[in-house]
C-alpha cells in the first residue's frame, strides 16, 4: 500500500481502518450459545459409569471452549447439558423429546443399547444427531440413520473376541450363560454362545436374570451342579461383582468368569468386595485401552486430575464424540443440525481413542477391542 499526503486519501485509509478494525470488535462481541447435551445413567445401579461419560463430555467442551471457535461467523460458547435417563428405555424416550424440544445442537448418549435404541427413532424424528460412546448392540445403528453414530466396536466383535479367547488361549471346553435380559446382556450373551458353540466349546447350561439382582444363588447353585469350566455373563458390573463373590462363597474359586465392556469396569473389584476370583475375569471393551491410545496417557492424566477415583471405561469416547460433532459442525460452518448433520457421515477425526471414520451406517470403519482381567485388583489390559 502507497502511503499519499492527500488529505482525501488519508480520510478514505481512516475510514477503512476503521471499518477493517471494527468488523473483528463486533463479532467477538457476538457470542452464539452452543448446547451440546449428554444422556445416560447418573443415578442407580451404574450411575459411576453414567458419570464417567459425562465427564469425558464436560472435559471436551471445556476444551473446545479454549479454543475460542469462530462458526459462521460468530463465536462459539459450548453449554453442557446433563440428562440422567437412569438407564430406564421409558425415561431415555422421555429424555430424548425433552432434548429435542429444547434444541440442542447434539446429544452424547445414551449409554445402554436398550436406551439408545429407542431414542435413536426420538432424535431422527427431530434431526438432532446423537453419538454413544457405550451402547454396543449392534441394532443402535440398524436403521442407518443420519442422526445416530457409535464410536466403540459392537457386541458382534465384543462376544466372539472373548470367545476366542476362552477357546484359543484359556483352552476352555465348557461354559454356562448367563445374561441380564437388557437389549445389550442378551444380545451379548447371544453372540459369545453362538461363536463358542462354533469354536467346539459346549454349552453347558443356559440361564437369566436381571439388571436390577444382587442374589444370583440359585443360578449358580443350578451351574455348579454342571461342572462348567466357564460362566459368560451378559451384563453390568453391578451384577458381575456381586455375581463373583458369590461364586467364591458357593466354592466355585476355578471358574473363568467371561463378559463384555459393561462388567469390565475400574469399579468391578470394589463391587466384587476385592473377591479373590477377580483374576478369572477375562472382559472385552470397544476400543484400544487409554494407554494405548494416541495421547491417551496424557488425557488420562489431565481426567484423573480433574475427577479423581472416577475413570471407569467409556470418558475417552464420549470426549471424542463430543469433537467429532463440533468438527462437523466446523467444516459445514453452523451449528445448525439441519445444515451439519450431513457432515458427520464425512468424519475423518483424528480424536485420543483412534483416527475417526464412519460407515454408512454410523459404526467405526475400524474399531477395535481390548481384553482385560484383573491382577492384584486392578484392571490390565492383555492385548
Ligand atoms: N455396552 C455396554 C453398555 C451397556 C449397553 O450397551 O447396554
Amino acid at each position: 500500500m502507497q502511503i499519499t499526503s492527500s488529505p482525501v486519501a488519508t480520510l478514505t485509509l481512516t475510514a477503512a481502518a476503521v471499518l477493517a478494525l471494527s468488523a473483528p470488535l463486533a463479532h467477538a462481541q457476538d457470542v452464539q450459545v452452543v448446547r451440546i447435551a449428554h444422556a445416560g445413567p447418573t443415578s442407580g445401579g451404574i450411575a459411576h459409569i453414567g458419570k464417567d461419560t459425562e465427564n469425558g463430555v464436560r472435559m471436551a467442551i471445556d476444551d473446545l471452549n479454549a479454543q475460542a471457535l469462530v462458526i459462521g461467523g460468530k463465536k462459539i460458547k459450548f453449554e453442557l447439558v446433563t440428562e440422567d435417563d437412569a438407564g430406564d428405555p421409558r425415561q431415555a424416550t422421555a429424555v430424548a423429546q425433552k432434548l429435542c424440544d429444547s434444541k440442542v445442537a447434539g446429544v452424547i448418549g445414551h449409554l445402554q443399547s436398550g436406551t439408545t435404541i429407542p431414542a435413536a427413532s426420538i432424535y431422527n424424528k427431530c434431526g438432532i444427531p446423537h453419538i454413544t460412546a457405550a451402547a454396543t448392540n449392534p441394532d443402535v445403528t440398524k436403521h442407518g440413520y443420519n442422526t445416530t453414530y457409535r464410536l466403540i466396536a459392537n457386541d458382534n466383535a465384543l462376544g466372539a473376541a472373548v470367545a476366542y479367547y476362552a477357546h484359543d488361549t484359556l483352552k476352555i471346553k465348557t461354559v454356562a450363560v448367563i445374561d441380564d435380559r437388557t437389549a445389550y446382556g442378551q444380545g451379548l450373551a447371544d453372540v459369545f454362545k453362538a461363536t463358542a458353540e462354533q469354536k467346539g466349546i459346549e454349552v453347558l447350561a443356559t440361564e437369566f436374570t436381571n439388571d436390577k439382582a444382587t442374589d444370583f444363588t440359585a443360578i449358580l447353585t443350578k451351574i455348579k451342579s454342571k461342572k462348567p469350566d466357564a460362566i459368560f455373563y451378559g451384563g453390568l458390573d453391578a451384577q458381575a461383582g456381586p455375581m463373583l463373590r458369590q461364586m467364591m462363597q458357593l466354592g466355585l474359586p476355578n471358574v473363568k468368569f467371561f463378559g463384555g465392556d459393561a462388567l469390565c469396569t475400574e469399579k468391578l473389584p470394589e463391587l466384587s468386595s476385592m473377591s479373590a476370583n477377580l483374576s478369572n475375569v477375562t472382559c472385552a471393551t470397544g476400543g484400544a485401552s487409554v494407554e494405548k491410545m494416541q495421547g491417551g496417557k496424557e488425557w488420562k492424566k489431565k481426567y484423573d486430575a480433574r475427577f479423581p477415583g472416577q475413570f471407569q471405561v467409556y470418558s475417552p469416547y464420549a470426549y471424542d464424540a463430543t469433537f467429532v460433532l463440533v468438527d462437523a459442525m466446523k467444516r459445514a460452518d453452523s451449528v445448525d443440525p439441519k445444515v451439519y448433520v450431513p457432515f458427520i457421515s464425512k468424519t475423518q477425526f483424528k480424536g485420543i481413542t483412534a483416527n475417526i471414520a464412519f460407515t454408512p451406517k454410523g459404526e467405526l470403519t475400524t474399531p477395535a477391542v481390548t481384553l482385560y482381567t484383573y491382577k492384584d485388583k486392578v484392571r490390565v489390559s492383555l492385548n
